[in-house]
């Protein structure tokens, strides 16, 4: 329901923090789209700025699971330690929590939700990326969201072409 979806998007954002959502439309089967989102041990599937990933604590499928991404050169940041909060397969939920690594997003959490969207043209499904991060020293509120953003859009466009190109 409408309520499910704005309740799973709702972060308690303190003194310092920043939050907000991208969303993103794909041409495909809400099946297909979740089969890659819910794949916490598999992020570089779809998100091209990680270099690699290695699940550290857990399965890498159940809650409190840990992986260790690297990025790809060029960022400010090489590597990030994140931890599994959600992964409700029925709701198609899936959060995660950054809890180390070397890069200025400090207690980053993210929560995506994917959701079939009616349309006369056939299947499409919407998926919502919002997070809430801490806004790092020496930057604004506005700085810390164009930066986050572009990259939660990157990946989301990503997702939508590979899975789009896959249903073909
Ligand atoms: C995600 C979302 C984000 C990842 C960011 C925002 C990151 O992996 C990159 C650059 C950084 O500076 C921070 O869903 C960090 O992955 C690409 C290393 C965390």
């Amino acid at each position: 329901t409408p309520c499910d979806v704005v309740r799973h998007h709702e972060h308690a954002v303190g003194p310092g923090q920043c939050c907000s959502a991208v969303t993103q439309a794909v041409a495909s089967p809400v099946d297909a789209v979740w089969s890659v989102v819910r794949r916490f041990d598999r992020p570089q599937d779809y998100k091209h700025f990680i270099r690699s990933c290695r699940v550290v604590a857990g399965d890498g499928g159940a809650v409190g699971s840990v992986r260790e991404v690297r990025v790809v050169s060029g960022l400010p940041a090489a590597s990030s330690r994140e931890r599994l909060e959600i992964l409700d397969d029925e709701r198609r939920v899936i959060s995660f929590r950054i809890v180390g690594g070397e890069h200025r997003l400090s207690n980053y959490r993210s929560v995506t939700t994917v959701h079939e969207a009616a349309s006369p043209a056939g299947s499409v499904t919407s998926v919502i990326e919002s997070y809430v991060v801490d806004v790092p020293p020496g930057n604004t509120v506005e700085e810390t969201r164009a930066f986050v953003d572009t990259i939660v859009r990157c990946n989301l466009q990503s997702l939508a072409r590979m899975v789009e190109r896959r249903g073909s």
